[in-house]
């Protein structure tokens, strides 16, 4: 199944009900049914088809949420040109290299965004696109895709610093979408509360693709912003929320009966893409009255294990395979090891990606006979929960977004008087991880200056939240850094 004829369940099978109410930028909310929004996207795939995009062509979007993202997206899988999400936390190094990997077609952004993109690649500004589009008509000229049409690809830094692009075909969204709508019970009397970013797979994996799957209805708004949460929770009265687990730390902020009334409007809250901490989980059942659903999942592979939505959702573990998924827990060697025993997760199943565009290399590292390797490391109990341990490689999770250390570092060696730099995680109750910088400098180095470089240079999650000055980086005899006697050796 295509994932146009996945959408058209609601596009034109519900084209008269509700479908979106969306923040706008400039202070505005619009409301739209499916067929509208239908219409919309008719008219913004003229427009792309008219500036020469074409099946296979990439495009990608720097923006936050806006209703012209789920445009963009619609109308880009009627037509098979390939969406490149890019965190618009992001700078001009960032954005630079993923445009220079993935070649879109164009970049669709704010004026603010604009000089971050590299001058060959050409800048669409999203007003103007959407005030262009409007003026078209909704004529669908869709192409007929299927499931291994490339739908999106989704950046995500490897172990080498490098973003690295999973390419998700439109049977990867479509299968994501018919897991978890089975799975947590997702219909058309849902109302989803979108907060988070549309760039991640999260957001846009999950939220906007089980929102068209089922027909359910979806408030979207720019971002999460704890000043405001808890009104969007009372006026909207959702019924579904996604988050990172920083979000439901903020939402604990609520008074008790604030937070009760909201519970007792809520069907289902859900949390992945970083560890939910158990004292969270339990805070949050007392406040709010609802167990959260944790599942786990990840850019390369959308969703492979949730917790029950009808069962025990056990504090700690990620829960079961979902339906399509196979997960198996394996030694370095690559055999399946017993209940309890530690391994890494390989899955295998339709949510997993295509592979990474253009590294065939990397891509024959992480694909083996068919099973894809997170890289996450976990057991699984005799009765099937799956708790997830750590990860192969050091990726610290700050807020739900991913940090790779080495492209912290190898920047800071770049810059002058450091002459040894590494990164590494340090606990925080509220983002999970946040990290910190341990550098060996020339005397005389200002770190307040080094921290002002990298705050130039990366989004402002990837700034080491503490520097530490130390004599000498702690190394094995082969000379790698031994990241966590970091904070010790920076103690003695
Ligand atoms: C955060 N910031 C944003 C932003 N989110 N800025 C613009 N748009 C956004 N969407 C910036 C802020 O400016 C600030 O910068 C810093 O991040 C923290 O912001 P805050 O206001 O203090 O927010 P906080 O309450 O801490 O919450 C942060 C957050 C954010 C939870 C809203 O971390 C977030 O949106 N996380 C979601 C990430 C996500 O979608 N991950 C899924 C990846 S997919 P400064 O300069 O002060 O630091 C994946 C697979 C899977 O992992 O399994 O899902
Ligand atoms: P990303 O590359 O941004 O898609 O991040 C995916 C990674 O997030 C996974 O490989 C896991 O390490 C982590 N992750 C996702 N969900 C969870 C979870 N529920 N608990 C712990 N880690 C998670």
């Amino acid at each position: 199944m295509a994932l146009l004829d996945l959408y058209d369940l609601s596009l034109r099978g519900r084209a008269d009900a509700p479908a979106i109410m969306a923040d706008e930028p400039g202070g505005t909310t619009v409301s739209l049914t499916f067929g509208a929004l239908d219409a919309r996207s008719d008219r913004l795939a003229a427009l792309l088809r008219a500036r020469g995009l074409a099946r296979g062509d990439r495009l990608a979007f720097c923006l936050a949420n806006r209703l012209l993202v789920i445009d963009l997206w619609i109308a880009c899988v009627k037509l098979g040109v390939i969406v490149v999400p890019i965190n618009v936390l992001y700078k001009a190094r960032e954005i630079g290299h993923i445009v220079g990997d993935a070649r879109p077609a164009a970049v669709v952004t704010t004026p603010e965004h604009a000089p971050d993109v590299p001058a060959a690649t050409p800048v669409w500004d999203a007003d103007a696109l959407e005030r262009e589009a409007a003026t078209l008509p909704a004529e669908r000229r869709a192409e007929r895709c299927d499931a291994t049409t490339p739908a999106a690809i989704v950046y995500t830094s490897g172990t080498t610093g490098v973003a690295k692009g999973a390419v998700l075909t439109h049977g990867n969204f479509a299968a994501n979408a018919l897991a978890l709508c089975t799975a947590w019970d997702i219909t058309r009397a849902d109302r989803y509360l979108a907060a988070l970013p549309l760039f991640h797979v999260h957001g846009l994996g999950n939220g906007v693709q089980c929102w068209l799957a089922s027909g359910c209805h979806l408030r979207l708004v720019e971002r999460f912003d704890r000043e405001q949460a808890l009104a969007w929770f009372e006026s909207y009265r959702p019924t579904l929320f996604f988050g990172v687990p920083t979000m439901y730390v903020r939402l604990l902020e609520a008074e008790p009966a604030r937070a009760r009334a909201i519970g007792a409007g809520m069907r289902l809250f859900v949390s992945g893409s970083a560890p939910l901490p158990a004292q969270v989980l339990e805070q949050f059942r007392e406040r709010y009255g609802h167990v959260i659903l944790e599942r786990y999942g990840m850019t390369e592979t959308l969703m492979n294990v949730s917790n029950p939505l009808v069962g025990e959702r056990r504090a700690g573990t990620v829960g079961l395979p979902l339906p399509m998924t196979a997960v198996e827990i394996r030694d370095p060697g690559g055999r399946a090891v017993a209940a309890d025993a530690v391994g890494e997760l390989w899955v295998r199943g339709p949510n997993v990606c295509a592979g990474y565009w253009e590294r065939p290399d990397a891509t024959a590292e992480a694909f083996v006979d068919g099973w894809f390797r997170t890289g996450d490391i976990g057991v699984r109990a005799a009765d099937g929960y799956i708790t997830l341990q750590g990860r192969r490689s050091d990726l610290i999770i700050s807020g739900g977004f991913n940090i790779y250390p080495r492209e912290i570092e190898e920047l800071l060696l770049t810059l002058p008087g450091v002459r040894e730099a590494a990164v590494a995680g340090e606990p925080d109750p509220a983002r999970g991880e946040v990290p910190v910088a341990y550098v060996v400098c020339d005397d005389g180095t200002d770190l307040a200056a080094l921290e002002t470089r990298v705050r130039a240079e990366l989004a402002s999650f990837k700034v080491p939240r503490r520097w530490v000055r130390v004599a000498a980086l702690p190394r094995t005899a082969l000379g790698k850094v031994q990241k966590h006697l970091l904070a010790a050796a920076a103690a003695s």
